[in-house]
């Protein structure tokens, strides 16, 4: 079993829109800890995390509140670096990771373990401020953690993640200005015409065998609710038709938990403003316990090739 903190960030400075400060509450009054802790495992609130003040930043003049998701930046950074166990990063908007993976890809480089991330996403988020046409910070996270330039005033990244160690599953919103320095990389693209060919599940399987293939690796989940088809969950501002089923998302969740590997989770974008009766941030919820070992039945091993290491 593992001991999970969730750490409310209620950042919702990376686009103009607002509403995903109210996420990390959302979460809560649906139910993530007692959730979890259904599962036998050991759960502490840390409550909402504070920024301090804007950090000086440059930049292009349309760039939506730099100096506040810098702030974010650093502070995250730290204390994913600081923390033990299984951190979950309660956002929110995506501008969270910046800060959540720069921090844990620290986290993993102090303990010279190597470190992978699945980015679960309508979007690459692969925009830097010199790229980004609408200004949202929210659609750079990838580009930051992996080093890019043009991060001015931002927190240096110490701890910058190799492209082939990220891998991302449910891409159908990807702008020019990301897609060809994105594919000159070597990082593992599944757009959904991938998944309609394939189904989840082997390309899932196929990255996992990666991760477990390293010693003693370190794995970031980042979930964005657009991975999820607006149909089930309409809670977000940047819906993207055609995106992961119900029980597409659930089996993705599965597979995580049963590889044991993954070491921290990112919950992002969730806008209760735009919710239905909550029933967004209860699937999320319910997704997070998937990867957290909640079964229909328990599945040994057998076949997967991965041990719970939790
Ligand atoms: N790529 C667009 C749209 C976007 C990225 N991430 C989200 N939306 N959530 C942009 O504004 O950078
Ligand atoms: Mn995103
Ligand atoms: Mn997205």
């Amino acid at each position: 079993m593992a001991d999970i903190t969730l750490i409310g960030v209620p950042l919702d400075c990376g686009k103009a829109r607002q509403g995903c400060l109210m996420g990390p509450d959302a979460y809560r009054v649906a139910g993530l800890q007692p959730a979890l802790e259904a599962l036998g495992h050991s759960v502490t609130d840390m409550g909402n995390l504070d920024p301090g003040p804007d950090l000086p930043t440059g930049g292009p003049a349309h760039l939506v509140q730099p100096g506040a998701v810098a702030a974010w930046t650093k502070r995250l950074a730290e204390v994913g670096r600081g923390i033990e166990g299984m951190p979950v990063f309660m956002g929110g908007d995506h501008a969270l990771a910046l800060g959540s993976v720069a921090g844990m890809a620290q986290r993993a480089q102090d303990a010279d373990r190597p470190f992978f991330l699945l980015w679960l996403d309508a979007h690459s988020d692969y925009h830097t401020p010199l790229t980004t046409e609408s200004g949202n910070l929210h659609g750079t996270p990838v580009a930051y953690v992996t080093g890019q330039p043009g991060f001015d005033g931002f927190p240096e990244v110490t701890a910058p993640v190799s492209h082939g160690n990220v891998c991302m599953i449910g891409l159908r919103s990807v702008d020019p200005g990301e897609r060809d320095r994105l594919a000159a990389t070597d990082a593992v693209l599944h757009d959904m015409r991938r998944i309609d060919e394939t189904g989840m599940a082997a390309p899932l399987r196929a990255f996992l065998d990666l991760v477990a293939a390293a010693e003693n690796p370190m794995l970031h989940v980042s979930l964005d609710v657009d991975f999820l088809d607006p149909s089930i969950a309409p809670a977000v501002g940047t819906t993207v038709p055609g995106g992961a089923t119900f029980r597409e998302a659930h089996l993705v969740m599965e597979l995580l938990s049963e590889s044991g590997l993954v070491t921290s989770l990112d919950l992002v974008e969730l806008n209760p403003a735009l919710d239905e009766r909550g029933r967004t941030a209860r699937l999320m919820v319910d997704l997070t316990a998937s990867l957290m070992g909640k079964r229909i039945f328990d599945r040994p091993t057998r076949g997967y090739g991965y041990a719970w290491r939790g």
